[in-house]
């Protein structure tokens, strides 16, 4: 059985998580405890960033995309379909950088509040600051309702086309609704309400990606 490492407001293990079930790749989830990635360190010659995928016969995978590759080729699916796999990569990664790079900024306050230890926090904290220079959560905290307007003009176009049909790319689910679906997951993990500030129609593309058997 594969073993998934994540943390819960990962947007890239959650997308890896719904696709290994999607998959009906027999596996368990392991939630690493933030504060201590000594286990993660040793397993992966000092990886500690999530996901990390160790395979059922101990080859260890990282990076979300990589791992993606892999379960579409191990395993038969439709979720990138013949004709659009460029789209679909394309969306995919558009995702996971212009899309993320202002929803993590969104979703990180609520994060960094959400840890339970003082240490946990701190080292949130210092991860971004280290990046993104000192008092960045409280700023992005402050500028909230700022990101959430930059956030709705950049999904808007993605928004119009989840309220004419299903999915991204039409009436079957694709690895792009994958990706949404892990930032989404990212935004509920944050703080609850988050998710209803954008279009209902947003909400209701989680759920219908949840769901999935
Ligand atoms: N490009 C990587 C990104 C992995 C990544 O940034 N993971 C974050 C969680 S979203 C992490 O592990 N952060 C650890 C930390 O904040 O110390 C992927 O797609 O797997």
């Amino acid at each position: 059985m594969h073993t998934l490492h994540r943390l819960h407001y990962s947007p890239y293990a959650r997308k890896v998580q719904r696709l290994l079930e999607l998959l009906h790749v027999p596996h368990r989830v392991v939630e690493v405890p933030y504060g201590n990635r000594e286990a993660l360190a040793q397993l992966t010659g000092g990886y500690v960033y999530v996901p990390v995928l160790e395979m059922e016969g101990g080859e260890v995978i990282v990076e979300s995309r990589t791992i993606c590759e892999r379960l579409l080729v191990d395993h038969p699916n439709t979720l990138v379909p013949t004709g659009l796999e460029g789209a679909v990569w394309a969306y995919h990664d558009y995702v996971e950088g212009t899309v993320e790079d202002v929803l993590f900024r969104l979703a990180s306050p609520g994060v960094r509040d959400g840890w339970p230890t003082a240490w946990e926090r701190a080292l949130y904290t210092l991860v971004k600051e280290r990046k993104f220079g000192a008092g960045c959560i409280d700023a992005w905290g402050a500028a909230r309702g700022e990101l959430l307007a930059r956030a709705r003009a950049l999904l808007a176009p993605t928004v119009r086309t989840l309220s004419n049909q299903p999915f991204v790319f039409g009436e079957q689910p694709t690895l792009a609704d994958l990706a949404l679906y892990g930032q989404w997951a990212m935004l509920e993990a944050s703080d609850a309400s988050l998710l209803g500030e954008f279009d209902p129609t947003v909400v209701t593309h989680f759920r219908r990606v949840a769901e999935l058997p």
